[in-house]
């Protein structure tokens, strides 16, 4: 692991790709904003789903339209070079369930549920190592809205509510929730998915666990366990829950003060506008020269930049930020080159 972290600190820059059926939508739904969707919870495009409260087999529909270009991977691969990007990690599943590489485990996935038919994960990690990039995969283990929605949410909320005490729902599926427990979505789905990455995918560099929501200290230990116990080098970060990562986050698009981070293994991932899934009416980008602040700021505190992209649900990365992240890279390759 440790040269594993060390790799990992050099590498310093990193894109970060949240893509996936709710990007077809650009945070719209039948006409409404998602800044004006009825359910409270984040306003960013990908938390479609839960913002609008769009039943299971409603949501699934979406996967039947779903066929990006087949340049997909070239194109995003070119751009994180020419940003001087060193590693890419992109959304292999996010909260909704919907699995971008071909899983065995459940067929709500790129090559069984998509007129795209073929594995685009395994299509970004070729092309990524055909490159010299890093690969890593992001994957939502504590929330799923199709799978084990319960969570031990029940449980928590009983004891709450008999305390009168206020149970946050987390980011739970309540509205439709699906009738197997967290325990069997987690073994049958989560724990599988996770050994099909790790398999599929020899040269994983990093799996980014998220969405923790009622996620225990075991099961949390049972996810870093698997992951080592299949490819040691592959790291974890800190959302995988408790003090099982192997690195810290700052917390979405926060920098931590100069003290003592210097030494240590952290990374703070953002935004380069206001959300991480495409946002068609997002027009807020981050100007070149904010991007570079931040990477200044955070490379020299001795962290890692992991800066996001949001393809549309054609794969394209909408021109403004392309154009926005390429100003940076001129920079960057001018002057900060290791
Ligand atoms: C999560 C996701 O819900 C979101 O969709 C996105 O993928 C983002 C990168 O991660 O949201 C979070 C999780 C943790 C924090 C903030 C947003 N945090 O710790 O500050």
């Amino acid at each position: 692991k440790q040269e594993a972290l060390k790799h990992f600190k050099e590498a310093k820059f990193g894109m970060f790709i949240h893509w996936g059926l709710y990007s077809q939508a650009g945070g719209i739904w039948k006409g409404t904003k998602i800044n004006n969707a009825p359910h409270p919870g984040p306003k960013v495009a990908e938390w479609l789903m839960y913002a609008f409260q769009i039943p299971r087999t409603e949501y699934k529909e979406l996967a039947k339209t779903f066929n990006p270009d087949k340049s997909f991977a070239q194109n995003v691969v070119k751009l994180a070079k020419d940003v001087g990007m060193k590693y890419i990690v992109i959304t292999s599943k996010h909260h909704d369930g919907f699995a971008l590489f071909d899983s065995k485990s459940s067929d709500f996935n790129m090559v069984d549920a998509t007129p795209y038919k073929a594995d685009i994960i395994k299509e970004l990690y070729n092309a990524c190592l055909a490159e010299g990039i890093d690969f890593g995969v992001y994957y939502s283990h504590g929330n799923d809205w199709m799978d084990g929605t319960d969570g031990n949410y029940a449980n928590v909320k009983k004891v709450n509510d008999s305390l009168g005490i206020y149970t946050h729902p987390n980011g739970k599926n309540l509205w439709d929730p699906s009738d197997n427990t967290h325990e069997e979505y987690l073994q049958n789905k989560a724990y599988s998915q996770i050994k099909e990455l790790l398999t599929m995918l020899p040269e994983l560099r990093l799996i980014w666990f998220d969405g923790t929501g009622f996620t225990t200290e075991a099961q949390a230990f049972q996810f870093y366990k698997l992951v080592y116990d299949i490819n040691p080098n592959v790291l974890v970060n800190r959302r995988v829950g408790y003090a099982f990562g192997d690195y810290l986050d700052a917390g979405d698009n926060k920098i931590p003060s100069a003290n003592e981070t210097l030494e240590k293994y952290w990374e703070t991932c953002g935004t380069t506008n206001n959300s991480w899934g495409y946002k068609s009416y997002d027009n807020d980008w981050k100007s070149p020269k904010e991007l570079l602040y931040y990477f200044v700021d955070i490379l020299s505190k001795g962290g890692n930049y992991l800066l996001n992209i949001g393809p549309d649900g054609k794969g394209h990365v909408p021109e403004t930020s392309a154009q926005n992240l390429r100003a940076m890279g001129k920079w960057i390759h001018q002057n900060a080159e290791a």
